[in-house]
Parts: structure tokens; sequence; C-alpha cells
């Protein structure tokens, strides 16, 4: 088995050499069926000037995209349509749902229920918890250790902001929910709570 890394590196490769194909410009294969003769021992020249003539492509496509996509950005986050920390994206359709379905609504949306890892998250969440003037439920379940929480992707909750006395109803308040100083209690999962999804 390769490392994690290695598979990376392997990976990377694979997907710039795929990526060229779509671009039109094959970047390996060309240098062979054009019956070119690989050096013995050598790099081939062929090919590394396939595969930065490639990437000169693939950027004239990444930064206008990239400058396009920062321009959306800065329309939403101007609308109050999205808020951002770090590099994560908040959104909220305005909408109410239980904690089940909103896990489902924002994975058909590409995302996933909000789940703050730290001070910044939370707040980029209360900017619409406030907004709306509603709670909104958090991607956090209780274990099966009552108190404790875990994020839904299994990972311990490293950040935490409790309000004071909660949680209170260990083992039987199994959702997180926010409320609208930012501060966090459990509670049970089939109440309707403000759908709030990162991406
Ligand atoms: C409710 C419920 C609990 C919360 C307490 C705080 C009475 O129960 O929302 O989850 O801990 O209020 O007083
Ligand atoms: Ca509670």
């Amino acid at each position: 088995m390769p490392s994690p890394q290695l598979f990376r590196k392997i990976f990377g490769v694979a997907f710039f050499l795929l990526t060229c194909y779509a671009l039109g410009s094959p970047a390996g294969p060309r240098s062979v069926s054009n019956g070119r003769r690989l050096p013995e021992d050598g790099v081939d020249e062929a090919l590394i000037s396939d595969l930065l003539s490639c990437a000169d492509e693939m950027d004239d496509i990444h930064l206008p995209l990239q400058h396009l996509i920062s321009r959306l950005e800065g329309v939403l986050r101007l609308e109050g349509k999205i808020t951002a920390s770090g590099g994560k994206i908040f959104a909220t359709s305005g909408k109410t749902a239980d904690f089940y379905t909103t896990v489902q609504k924002c994975k058909q949306a590409g995302g996933s229920i909000a789940t703050p890892r730290n001070q910044g998250e939370n707040a980029a969440i209360l900017y619409f918890v406030k907004q709306f003037n509603k709670y909104a439920y958090l991607g956090a379940k209780e274990s099966l250790i009552p108190g404790k929480f875990y994020s839904l992707n299994g990972a311990e909750m490293n950040y935490t902001n409790w309000h004071l006395g909660e949680p209170s109803a260990k083992g039987e308040e199994e959702c997180v929910e926010m409320y609208t100083d930012g501060t966090w209690n459990d509670k049970k999962c089939n109440h309707n709570r403000l759908i709030v999804c990162q991406f």
C-alpha cells in the first residue's frame, strides 16, 4: 500500500493530467503516440514542455474563474446572503426544519449543517440567528456518554459555547441549538429551527 502522502501525489498528478486532457491538450501520451522515443534514463523534455504549457492553460482558466468567484462572493456577502469565517462559508434559506431535515437539506445543497469550530465560525452562524431571530440547530449530537457531544463527522468538539447551566438534560436532549446570543443549548431534535448550512 502506498503511503497517504504518495497516494495524494499520485492522485494530484493524475488529476493534473486528466484536466489537461479535458482542456484538449494531452500532456502525457502525445509524446508517446507521436512516436518520440523516451531517452533511456533521462526525462522526456517534450513531456515536460507539454506539462508546462498545460499548466499555463490551466492558469488561463483558473485565474479568471477565481476572479469571478471572488466577485460573486463579494455580492453575496454584501447582500447578507452568506457569511464566511476562515475558509468556510455559511448560508441560510431563512426556512426552519427539525434537526434531521436540516442535515438532509444541507447535504442536498452540497454542504453540511453548520458546525462551529471556533469563535469566528460561531459568530458567522450567529449573524443569521440574529437576522431571522430564530435559533438554529448545529451539527453536533450527544454521544453515548451523557453530556458529551460530538460533531457529526465523529470528531470530538474542541470548541463549545454552552449557555450557563447547559448541557442540562444529559442523555435526554441529543441535539444542540444556538440561542440569539450565540450560546448553545442541548435540545430535543424535533423542533423547527433555522436551517444554516456550511460549505
Ligand atoms: C428548556 C429547554 C432546555 C433548556 C432549559 C433552560 C425547560 O427546558 O429548552 O433545553 O436547558 O429550557 O431553562
Ligand atoms: Ca438544555
